[in-house]
């Protein structure tokens, strides 16, 4: 297939989010079975989580602690337990990534681009339209 097709949407995975009850001894298990050091360790109040990140390859796995019960990974793990909460794609611009989906009739969760953590750019999309996973997109500072 060719011609009429949209540039595509994003680059590559930026990180898959897992949500975990406990962050110390989550990073801690992943740090025994993939044999690698955490790479960052932040905490983002605006998304209500505190994340560790492991490097794979040129993506990340991308552990997130709740910050409170009322917080997107707070519900999620009360409700779900512990497991893959969404999936990042990387994207060369969050504003133009947005107005594909938006195109594409895919509902948003964020209208506008956010800061997300390591000086990322970020917004999410619901869950209904990528068949049941959150789907993030992420730009790298520039
Ligand atoms: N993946 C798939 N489904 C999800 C989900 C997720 N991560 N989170 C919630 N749902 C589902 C619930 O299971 C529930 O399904 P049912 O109706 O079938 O029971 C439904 O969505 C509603 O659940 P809810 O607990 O009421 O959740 P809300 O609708 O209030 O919020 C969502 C869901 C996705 C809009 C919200 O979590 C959100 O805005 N997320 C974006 C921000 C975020 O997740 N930040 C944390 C990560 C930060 C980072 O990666 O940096
Ligand atoms: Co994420």
């Amino acid at each position: 297939m060719s011609g009429g097709l949209p540039p595509s949407l994003a680059t590559a995975i930026d990180h898959v989010g897992i949500a975990v009850a406990d962050l110390d001894a989550a990073a801690e298990d992943y740090r025994r079975a993939l044999g690698a050091e955490p790479v960052h360790r932040e905490r983002v109040e605006s998304q209500g989580v505190e994340e560790v990140l492991f490097a794979v390859g040129g993506s990340y796995v991308q552990l997130l602690g709740a910050l409170g019960p009322d917080t997107a990974v707070g519900k999620f793990v009360s409700k779900r337990g512990e497991g893959l909460h969404h999936v990042a794609y990387r994207v060369d611009d969050v504003r133009a990534a947005l107005e594909m989906l938006r195109a594409a009739g895919v509902r948003l969760v964020d209208e506008a681009p956010r800061p997300g953590s390591r000086g990322t750019t970020i917004a999410f999309a619901h869950p209904s339209g990528f068949h049941g996973v959150l789907v993030e997109l992420v730009q790298e500072p520039r």
